[in-house]
């Protein structure tokens, strides 16, 4: 069994708690600018700069951080976005960390979990996530377009990542607005910046898609690396949650 099934076969057991409860988040209600216009409209490298504990493939990666310190932090640095993995047994994350965070920033949010159910999407919104996360190799083609549909008739954008190019196909066929190409493949953990350039060329002839480069990006090399093939963001989680200098990170 890969890890994305493990994970997978975990959250399936707990839809039943999501349906049985309404989500009760203390959220302000906030209007943040669409990711989607923030990374067209901009002509450089945009930042979304990911809240990350822990994860599968390397484990506890700085579990003791405060969330809101460290999404004040991005913010002030000049991230695009933030990402807020909720995923709590193996990312030690949590719908709270989420809504927390909505409190004390401005800037687009997305919720980082691995969404297999519509409930989901609902907490999503109620925890003040104005963006979500469909991982195309954990769904089916009517699931895709169906989660697809309904968060976007909630007002939230959607950012729907890949990893190889069959699932880019799938992907294209819902017409999404925002693609992340993941350079990790989450069923063996292999990461390969690679894999962004090689789907780049398919992605670039859409010219209405906000194109991302997802994991595996250190330092300046890497985010020109996948600049230079027409991404116009990067989303960056372990090495800015190990770097003691957040702003310095991100302006290199
Ligand atoms: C961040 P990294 O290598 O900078 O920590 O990666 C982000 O791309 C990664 O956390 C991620 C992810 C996901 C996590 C991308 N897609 C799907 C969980 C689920």
């Amino acid at each position: 069994m890969t890890i994305l099934q493990t994970i997978l076969e975990h959250k399936e057991t707990l839809i039943p708690e999501l349906l049985a409860n309404k989500p009760k988040f203390d959220v302000q209600p906030k209007v943040r600018p669409s990711l989607y216009d923030v990374l067209r409209k901009s002509d450089t490298l945009q930042v979304i700069s990911e809240m990350k504990r822990a994860s599968p493939s390397k484990g506890l990666i700085a579990e003791g951080t405060n969330p809101v310190e460290q999404a004040t932090k991005y913010e002030r640095a000049g991230a695009a976005c933030i990402s807020v993995l909720t995923e709590e047994k193996y990312f030690k994350g949590s719908f709270q960390d989420l809504a927390d965070i909505a409190n004390h920033v401005d800037i687009p949010l997305l919720n980082k979990d691995f969404i297999i159910h519509e409930v989901q999407i609902d907490y999503a919104k109620a925890a003040g996530a104005s963006v979500i996360l469909l991982i195309v190799a954990a769904l089916s083609d009517k699931q895709l377009k169906a989660f697809y549909q309904y968060a976007t008739a909630l007002g939230l954008d959607v950012l729907v990542e890949v990893h190889n190019e069959e699932e880019l196909d799938r992907a294209l066929a819902i017409k999404p607005k925002i693609i992340g190409v993941n350079n990790r493949d989450l069923k063996t953990f292999q990461m390969d910046l690679a894999q962004t350039e090689k789907l780049a060329e398919k992605i670039n002839a859409h010219e209405e898609i906000a194109f991302i480069s997802e994991s595996g990006i250190w330092n300046a090399e890497d985010a020109n690396r996948v600049a230079n093939v027409g991404a116009r963001g990067v989303l960056v989680g372990e090495s800015l949650m190990r770097s003691g200098n957040v702003e310095e990170a991100l302006q290199s």
